[in-house]
């Protein structure tokens, strides 16, 4: 099962597996509320226990809602957490840039590795680039998983898809559209 919070990454991650026979796909694109994704995981972990939850949860996202990892190791959940760290809000960048749609970076391996402090299964890894990537998730489905898995995955702000791109010019201009005549 994976889970993400608008979908926009769908694309893009399914043309890049090969190995997935078949899975479940949760997004929320209609209501798109940021924060979701966390709390879906340990929502659908705990429901679904003969199933690995796999989520794709943005860095601004995660900041909404981080506490829930708390919940997850203490219901001892093995879901594997990809967490994109692209220095903040990059889908809204691309319908309207501000300095606004820049976050705090938090040493978000760090805060994970805090909130388990030593009980329970968790395990960390960041990566920045593919091979450490490659790396991590041969470890989260081999010696860890029995475990929590939360990996941080470092991308640049402006690394998003081509259909991100032609979504936010259209979202843009019909923000940008003058009010109807009362
Ligand atoms: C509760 C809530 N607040 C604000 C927004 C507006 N919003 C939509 S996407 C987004 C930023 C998402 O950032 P991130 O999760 O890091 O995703 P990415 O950088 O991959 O686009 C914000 C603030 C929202 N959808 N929901
Ligand atoms: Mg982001």
């Amino acid at each position: 099962m994976m889970i993400d919070l608008h979908g926009h990454s769908l694309k893009r991650y399914l043309s890049q597996m090969t190995c997935i026979v078949s899975f479940r796909f949760e997004f929320q694109m209609q209501y798109g509320s940021i924060g979701w994704s966390v709390g879906a995981t340990l929502g659908y972990a705990q429901a679904a226990k003969d199933k690995r939850v796999i989520a794709c949860i943005g860095d601004g996202s995660f900041q909404v809602t981080a506490q829930d990892i708390s919940t997850m190791i203490r219901c001892g959940q093995r879901s594997i957490i990809f967490l994109i760290n692209n220095g903040g809000y990059t889908i809204e960048v691309e319908i309207h840039d501000g300095p606004y749609n820049v976050i705090k970076n938090w040493n978000y391996t760090g805060l994970v590795n805090a909130i388990h402090n030593g009980e329970g299964k968790c395990w960390t890894a960041k990566a920045c680039t593919e091979e450490q990537l490659a790396e991590a998730i041969s470890t989260a489905t081999g010696a860890h998983k029995d475990s929590l898995c939360f990996i941080e995955v470092v991308v640049h702000k402006d690394d998003t898809s081509k259909e991100l791109l032609e979504w936010g010019s259209r979202v843009s201009s019909a923000n940008s559209r003058p009010p109807n005549p009362q």
